[in-house]
């Protein structure tokens, strides 16, 4: 435990308002966290899986109403509302703690508080933040062990500071009415109440690592963006590194993940992961930006994930797994969801616990007829990633090559265009456009805007966290080169036309080779465009 006086008093107070029967402090250690899932297990919050198939893998289900991070009721909780913006949800933050401080009182009656000291980054290193998340729910403690560094070492590396971000989670009674993400960034504070899904109770990862996080870059000159972070080794032995940045759920856990085509495979190519979703951004001493992974698993989109479309993520999660809303094989206590195989269990429950009947599958309402939610999710350890880089635990992060934004368009957006300078390529990420998925609640498949992909993370006004980006530009000396792709461009009738996953690679290669002036383009209105024999096709089936 600790001594600093700064955390056991804020436990307390929040211990006083919210009335656990007791409060439990997660050490870190396998033996707790083996306890804490035997527990789960016995109340039925969590289902032990087959662990001859699926070893150290569970099933948990959220409530009904609770399967996606809410927009609506996410605030920023900023003395002004100019601080907050036009795009954010904002509430004064005396009115919010106040009418938060209702809610949480006595939630934790006939329950545990569990004290989660977190690491977002390498303990002790340079650029680790710190957090501790308060939360009476078993679910997160062990979500929270495997998305983030857990344990003493943290206590140890805050110290006596009150430098850390201070969360307070409850599920109180999960009521939708109540439901609320509130960040307090002038604070250091996050309050989140009546929910149980992942985006809106893994503090460290949505609320820590992009909200308060892109505050904080603001004003320490850095970066906290929406982006994965890809490796690609070349025969000669060098790696190169770029961030992408598209919306939830648009592929980015895919391109972080991608097997080479057999062609660039054949010629020694390889790629890496570092991150899947999350890049914190600075400058390095070389004069380059700089990108860590702050987080150390990957809470992956479920549905589509198979053999074919992301065979490293489907490895990653055989075993050590937490699986989230996902259809329950009943025969062999596995789990499967919509794209995994052709293979639909026939005695199986879905996502709601309820006996599903695979036949009644209608892809218009597939909330009622799947299996598995289409925001299902796996938890996943990066360490059991057959593709994570050497560089995973390098406190100081890879440097970047290119920055990739992009996002799910039908039409309009071309394959690949490069921007004509940071600038420019500022103004590329501003004007994204994506149509909306499963991982927010709300409508799906809608055209929104989602500058940088960061519309619903930025922790501050959209206009100010532009101009730092612009800012950001005059003081990095050799600041990546910036793209903007598109992946699900569709024919007349509906079809991609692009092939998408591992062949993802051939536009990487050329954004490389631009980077590195090998490559030639045409200047149009909206920046630079490959010439058609510059994107490798080699290999590639049905394109001439
Ligand atoms: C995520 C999201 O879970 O963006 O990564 O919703
Ligand atoms: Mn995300």
């Amino acid at each position: 435990m600790t001594n600093n006086k700064y955390i056991l008093d804020w436990v307390k107070e929040m211990a006083d308002m919210t009335c656990p029967d007791k409060i439990v402090w997660i050490d870190g250690s396998e033996e707790q966290a083996e306890k804490l899932r035997a527990e789960a297990c016995s109340t039925g919050e969590m289902i032990k899986l087959n662990q001859e198939l699926l070893p150290g893998c569970y099933l948990h289900r959220t409530a009904i109403n609770d399967v996606a991070r809410v927009e609506g009721r996410t605030f920023i909780c900023t003395p002004t509302k100019e601080e907050a913006g036009n795009i954010n949800n904002w509430i004064e933050p005396s009115e919010c703690y106040e009418r938060l401080k209702k809610i949480y009182r006595g939630s934790m009656k006939g329950r545990t508080m569990y004290v989660i000291p977190y690491s977002m980054g390498i303990v002790g290193s340079d650029f680790a933040k710190y957090g501790i998340e308060l939360t009476d729910s078993i679910y997160v403690v062990l979500n929270m062990l495997i998305m983030t560094r857990v344990g003493n070492d943290v206590l140890d590396a805050i110290g006596d500071s009150d430098n850390y971000i201070k969360g307070l989670h409850s599920k109180a009674q999960l009521d939708e009415n109540n439901r609320y993400i509130c960040h307090f960034p002038q604070d250091n504070t996050i309050w989140s109440v009546n929910s149980g899904y992942g985006g809106n109770v893994l503090l460290g990862k949505k609320c820590f690592a992009l909200r308060i996080a892109s505050y904080l870059g603001r004003k320490e000159n850095w970066m906290a963006e929406h982006m994965l972070i890809l490796g690609v080794e070349f025969p000669n032995g060098e790696t190169k590194y770029v961030c992408a940045a598209f919306p939830s759920a648009c592929g980015k856990t895919n391109l972080a993940m991608l097997i080479p085509p057999e062609v660039y495979r054949k010629k020694g190519i390889k790629t890496w992961t570092v991150g899947d979703d999350i890049a914190w951004l600075r400058i390095g001493k070389d004069g380059r930006l700089w990108a860590m992974n702050p987080e150390n698993g990957f809470f992956g989109v479920a549905p589509g994930t198979n053999e074919k479309s992301n065979p490293n993520a489907l490895h990653t999660c055989m075993k050590d797994t937490i699986f989230t809303n996902v259809c329950h094989n009943l025969d062999n206590n596995t789990v499967w969801w919509e794209g995994l195989d052709n293979n639909p269990p026939k005695n199986a429950l879905n996502w709601k616990g309820e006996k599903w009947d695979y036949t009644k599958y209608d892809k218009a309402d597939k909330i009622n007829t799947s299996g598995a939610h289409p925001n299902s999710r796996f938890t996943a350890k990066a360490v059991n990633c057959p593709c994570l880089s050497k560089e995973f635990n390098n406190p100081a992060g890879v440097p970047v090559s290119a920055i990739i934004f992009g996002g799910r368009r039908a039409k309009t957006a071309p394959l690949v265009y490069q921007s004509t300078s940071w600038q420019n390529g500022t103004f590329v990420g501003s004007i994204m456009a994506s149509e909306t998925t499963a991982a927010a609640s709300g409508a799906i498949g809608v055209v929104r805007r989602d500058p940088m992909a960061m519309r619903p993370f930025v922790g501050y006004n959209m206009g100010d966290y532009w101009q730092h980006w612009l800012d950001m530009g005059k003081i990095i000396p050799h600041a990546p080169k910036i793209f903007h792709v598109n992946w699900f461009r569709t024919d007349d009738n509906g079809n991609f036309i692009w092939p998408g996953f591992g062949d993802n690679l051939r536009v990487v290669d050329w954004i490389l080779a631009r980077c590195e002036g090998k490559v030639d383009a045409d200047l149009t209105a909206i920046g630079y465009v490959p010439k058609p024999e510059d994107i490798n096709i080699e290999g590639l089936d049905g394109i001439t």
